[in-house]
């Protein structure tokens, strides 16, 4: 937006424009305090305005008609029958009809939150001062403007009721309430995608979605349609190595990447065009459940990533995320062995690096879900001047599929009028008609060119801030033809492979044992691993078929990517370790506990930032030895190990003996090593851990000092607690410790 808007200049010499809205003049004041600068919390403003409560506390109808009673249906006599006339009663039940609109056909499950943004003091541009020479999208240049935003987590093939905890790519949605209008980065936690071209999206959607006879199964791939799809469509290879690995199971969504996928364009002031990629990087690593636990969350806490987001913002400690940018000069786009426009691909961070230029905070839990989650409306064609497309045929397929989509979910074209769709940027337009029309537009001017409202609203030039496509050169024959260079599906598929761990990689053999297991047609199972598994790694291809019933192949496929490259940015191994801010650690106690050692470990880990929970057999007060008492967070029937990052057992004879007599307790313990948590136990609390028969750790019982191996931590002399809990503390920060040797039930 630009100070010498024509719009601005006529408000300011008081003549009422014939094309200004009404609600713009609110719009207006709610952009706050700070002159023209959009802070973060004028959407705040802008939403609560929109959701203001009467003074009346009197129940009314839709028409403000007071109520005396919403109990009793109207009726002629006690026992006689309804009468149409009951106008209360056909209202409450038309709304209650009508209450849902329709799932999105796929994201359907989804979790929103606002935030804001704000860029970087100084922004590490490398060869660029600032970030100014890349783009001139506004929100990004200054930082002292926040960016109010709303981001919607989800999953992608469920219904709206299903688990957040099933394997599946994870949407990751923006929306940036820029000055200059809204932009949207519709990203998803995987970098590529399972097909090239739009034009295959309902085909994937339908394959991947429950089977079209029965609607089984929900919420999953492991079907036989998908891998028949998928088995006949090579492209999917490199994104299914992605889907079968740990990246399809995160914990919790603000420990999760972001990625926009395709190469976009940022354009600067003097109109030079860079490709760009786009990263979210969570502040405190990158985490994922293992399968196990995602199985058991799925009944326990279906929503465990959404409850852990509201939490987390809750007890203040706010999801973070860097926005980080990889940018390939236009004249170098050819030196990858790979086309930069094809969403199968992405660009490994090794070759070129993530500057990161900013980051996103979220601070507040939405006040309705339906009216901000649900109906909030995204769009990859939400760009703002600075940023821009590319040939990317799934790209340009997005363009038209959002927006038609939007049509069917809200039944009409004003969905963009919704609060929670609004920009913060002013809205002049000759558009004022249409379904749920919410703006009353005044005048009769609702063309252009017109004169009888002075030619307003006028189109603005570049300089005024209007949005310019980039002119780049087009030309070509009419063909339905897949690129050349969109032909190696096999490289970038291996290259994952080649990056994880061996933990990481056993998890990807065991995802192919499920999903593959499950598929009841031989054929569809031999070709997944003979045509595209033997084509990524013949080590692979083995050990999936010797899971799922089908011949090991002899030898390697006949278009194996045969290279032993290695991108170390793949493998969450190599994630953020040195925190335990946000965890969450289980406090095993019964009456009797040792009250120090309890009391020193919590204050302790909660100073470093860590969540800490009393778990007991029961809710309600446990006294310790010498007469502290702890409220129990959670009992056993309510929570289990696999809520929390890692375990304590403090001491104390009597809650020890106690614990020891409870099955969850020991189950507690012995989960949590199963799932390669971090475990700690102090003093009399270490018998807990010997109970449960942790396999092949040292405990140490009888030793002095601390013992910390494989992420089992003790100290049976509880002399030096200090250390304790910095050995804790690393055991922690490492998240999953893979060098246990327990494989009595994989993890
Ligand atoms: Fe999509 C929703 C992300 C390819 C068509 N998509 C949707 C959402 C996310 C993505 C995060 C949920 C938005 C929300 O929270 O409301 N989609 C992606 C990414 C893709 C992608 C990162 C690949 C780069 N999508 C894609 C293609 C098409 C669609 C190729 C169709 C041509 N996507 C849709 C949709 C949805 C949608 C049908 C369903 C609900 C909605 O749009 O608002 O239009």
């Amino acid at each position: 937006m630009t100070d010498d808007a024509p719009d601005d200049d006529a408000s300011d010499d008081g003549v009422e424009q014939e094309s200004t809205d009404s609600t713009d003049a609110e719009r207006h004041d709610a952009r706050a305090d700070g002159g023209d600068d959009v802070d973060e919390n004028s959407k705040r403003e802008q939403l609560d305005e929109a959701s203001e409560l009467p003074d009346d506390e009197y129940l009314t109808t839709d028409q403000g008609v007071r109520v005396d009673d919403t109990d009793n249906s109207l009726t002629a006599g006690a026992r006689g029958p309804t009468l149409m006339e009951d106008f209360h009663f056909r209202e409450k039940m038309t709304q209650f009809d009508h209450e849902s609109i329709p799932e999105r056909v796929v994201h359907a499950r989804g979790t929103g939150a606002h935030g804001y943004f704000e860029p970087y003091d100084d922004p590490d541009l490398g060869e660029y001062d600032d970030v100014s020479d890349l783009t001139k999208a506004s929100f990004l240049q200054d930082a002292d403007q926040r960016t109010p935003v709303f981001v919607r987590f989800s999953t992608v093939v469920g219904s709206r009721g299903s688990a957040d905890t099933v394997r599946d790519v994870r949407g990751f949605a923006t929306k940036f309430y820029t000055e200059d209008g809204n932009y949207d980065l519709v990203a998803n936690n995987m970098p590529p995608f399972f097909i090239q071209d739009a034009m295959k999206f309902p085909d994937l959607v339908h394959a991947i979605k429950p089977e079209p006879d029965d609607e089984i199964p929900q919420a999953s791939a492991a079907h036989d349609t998908f891998w028949d799809f998928a088995s006949l469509q090579p492209e999917t290879t490199h994104m299914l190595m992605w889907v079968l690995s740990d990246r399809a199971l995160p914990r919790y969504f603000r420990t999760m990447e972001g990625f926009g996928v395709h190469t976009f364009r940022l354009v600067n002031d003097a109109g030079e065009s860079r490709f760009v990629k786009f990263h979210w990087r969570p502040k405190y690593g990158t985490h994922s459940l293992v399968w196990d636990e995602t199985q058991k969350l799925a009944g326990k806490d279906p929503d465990f990533n959404r409850r852990n987001l509201y939490s987390a913002i809750d007890g203040g400690d706010y999801p973070e995320f860097e926005l980080g940018v990889q940018i390939v000069e236009e004249d170098d786009a050819d030196r990858f062995d790979f086309d930069l426009l094809d969403p199968t691909k992405l660009v490994p961070e090794e070759e070129v690096p993530v500057r990161p230029i900013g980051r996103m905070v979220l601070n507040e839990k939405p006040d309705n879900f339906f009216a901000e989650t649900e109906q909030v409306a995204f769009h990859p064609g939400n760009v703002v001047p600075g940023i821009d497309f590319t040939n990317d045929p799934l790209l340009q397929g997005r363009l038209f599929s959002y927006q038609d989509t939007q049509l069917n979910r809200f039944n009409g074209a004003n969905w963009d009028e919704l609060p929670i769709n609004r920009p913060l940027a002013e809205v002049h337009n000759n558009q004022r008609a249409g379904f749920m029309r919410r703006t009353i537009n005044g005048g009769k001017g609702s063309y252009s060119p017109n004169s009888i409202a002075d030619g307003e609203p006028t189109e603005a030039t570049e300089e005024e801030g209007a949005y310019v496509h980039h002119a780049e050169k087009v030309e070509g024959k009419k063909i339905r033809e897949r690129s050349e260079s969109f032909q190696d599906h096999f490289s970038q598929a291996r290259l994952f492979w080649n990056s994880m761990s061996e933990a990481e990689k056993q998890h990807i053999v065991n995802a192919t044992h499920f999903e593959l297991g499950k598929v009841e047609r031989k054929e569809v199972r031999e070709r997944v691993v003979y045509d595209l598994f033997n084509n990524v790694s013949h080590d692979l291809a083995v050990r999936a078929a010797e899971g799922i019933g089908i011949e090991p192949p002899a030898e390697p496929g006949d278009e194996i990517a045969d290279h032993d490259r290695e991108s170390p940015a793949l493998s969450q191994e190599n994630t953020t370790m040195d925190t335990i801010e946000t965890r969450r650690v289980a406090v095993l106690v019964d009456d009797g506990f040792d009250d120090d050692q309890v009391s020193d470990v919590m204050d302790d880990l909660e100073e470093r930032g860590a969540t800490v929970e009393v778990v007991s057999k029961m809710l309600g007060e446990r006294s310790g030895a010498d007469g502290t008492t702890v409220e129990a967070d959670k009992s056993h029937v309510t929570s289990a190990s696999i809520m929390y990052d890692a375990v304590f057992v403090p001491g104390g004879r009597e809650s020890v003996d106690a614990l020891e007599e409870q099955g969850d307790a020991r189950h507690f313990v012995a989960e949590a090593f199963k799932h390669k948590k971090p475990i700690a136990a102090l003093g009399d609390g270490v018998e807990l851990l010997e109970a449960v028969d942790l396999p092949d750790v040292d405990l140490s019982g009888d030793g002095d000092d601390v013992v910390a191996e494989q992420g089992v931590v003790t100290d049976a002399a509880a002399d030096d607690v200090d250390a304790f809990v910095d050995a804790f503390a690393d055991a922690i920060a490492e998240h999953r410790h893979w060098d246990r040797t327990d494989e009595t039930v994989s993890a």
